[in-house]
């Protein structure tokens, strides 16, 4: 079974939708594997984005993602990765279907509410940076 790094972000914490997304996303037949909260610091949230170093929302984004707990969750489903960027809809709230956890809970591109690995390889790295192996062992179904 394929697995899935979903980052909760600091916009639904902070407005007390954390609850909702993950049922949502349980609703659309993903297990959680492992789940956190933590509040990233610059060092982890620079590293996290580090592909978007260049970009002109970086520093916004970084600040963002500082500003809050969020909840990193892995998720476990077939075809885990596809489904889940399926299932949050598209960046941009304005642009994402109906029913989507992003038309439903996020602010704006920035506050977007939740992330979602864009790859396998993505998904093992994402994993990698917020839990440890032993984490994963004894969830497994
Ligand atoms: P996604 O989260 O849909 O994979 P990415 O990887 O392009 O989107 O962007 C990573 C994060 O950077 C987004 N989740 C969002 O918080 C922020 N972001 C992306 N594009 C913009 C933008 N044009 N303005 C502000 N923030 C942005």
């Amino acid at each position: 079974m394929e697995r899935t790094l979903a980052i909760i972000k600091p916009d639904a914490v902070q407005a007390g939708r954390a609850g909702a997304v993950l049922g949502h996303l349980e609703g659309a037949g993903f297990t959680t594997r492992a789940l956190r909260m933590t509040r990233l610091s610059q060092q982890q949230a620079e590293a996290f984005y580090a592909v978007h170093r260049e970009r002109p929302f970086f520093s916004s984004l970084v600040r963002f993602m500082t500003s809050g707990p969020c909840i990193p969750v892995v998720l476990e489903r077939e075809d885990a990765v596809r489904s889940l960027r399926e299932t949050i809809g598209a960046t941009d709230p304005a642009e994402a279907a109906d029913g989507t956890v992003r038309k439903l809970y996020a602010e704006s591109k920035e506050r977007n509410a939740i992330h979602a690995s864009d790859s396998q390889d993505n998904a093992r790295e994402e994993i990698g940076f917020f839990f440890s192996r032993s984490d994963l062992l004894t969830t497994a179904g």
